[in-house]
């Protein structure tokens, strides 16, 4: 659930690892919004993670993307910057987003938007792979953001067009590397 009475707040779910727990857990100001969305792939959790692991190569899986250059670092290294740019019929040509958390152990990947010409100011994300509990070769990808809602947008249109494309790129990902296994 999300909380607005004060400035500063922390998003969380309590539902996934208390190791990992803490990496969805952000500060949320009064005019942002954040949710989480969890997307269980029938693939093992290496499969997911070499997709997910490469910074440079988001256009892999996110169909809104069509190329990305790594602009600032090699791409592996927190603070690696890479500017990817949008199929064309989005309101958006390009976002310049920041290497945040890249743990190969862990499989934890974190970026942050840095600029760009679109509305999702200080958007940042965080996806983690969990392997399955209950079924062996499943893993379970949780992603949570937070981001600005833009001026003249409610928290809930913003939630309902982040999602979307959250949604997609989730699924998205769960064909490919289900694809690669099967
Ligand atoms: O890329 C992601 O992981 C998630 C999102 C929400 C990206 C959104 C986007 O790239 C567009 C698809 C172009 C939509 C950005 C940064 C801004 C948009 O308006």
């Amino acid at each position: 659930t999300q909380h607005n009475n004060n400035n500063n707040n922390t998003s969380s779910i309590n539902h996934i690892p208390q190791d990992i727990h803490h990496h969805h857990t952000q500060t949320v100001s009064h005019n942002q919004c954040f949710s989480t969305i969890i997307q269980p792939i029938s693939a093992p959790v290496d499969t997911v993670w070499s997709i997910i692991r490469r910074f440079d190569n988001p256009q892999a899986y996110k169909h809104f993307l069509k190329s990305c250059d790594v602009i600032v670092g090699d791409g592996h290294d927190v603070g690696s910057v890479r500017k990817v740019h949008v199929v064309s019929g989005l309101p958006a040509e390009s976002s310049m987003e920041r290497l945040e958390i890249l743990d190969d152990e862990r499989h934890v990947m974190s970026f942050s938007v840095v600029g760009g010409d679109h509305r999702l100011k200080n958007y940042r994300s965080v996806t983690t792979l969990h392997s399955s509990p209950t079924c062996r070769g499943t893993t379970v990808v949780v992603e949570s953001y937070v981001v600005d809602v833009p001026p003249d947008n409610t928290k809930e249109e913003t939630c309902v067009f982040v999602e979307t494309i959250v949604r997609c790129n989730l699924l998205s990902l769960k064909q490919i590397a289900q694809n690669l296994v099967h």
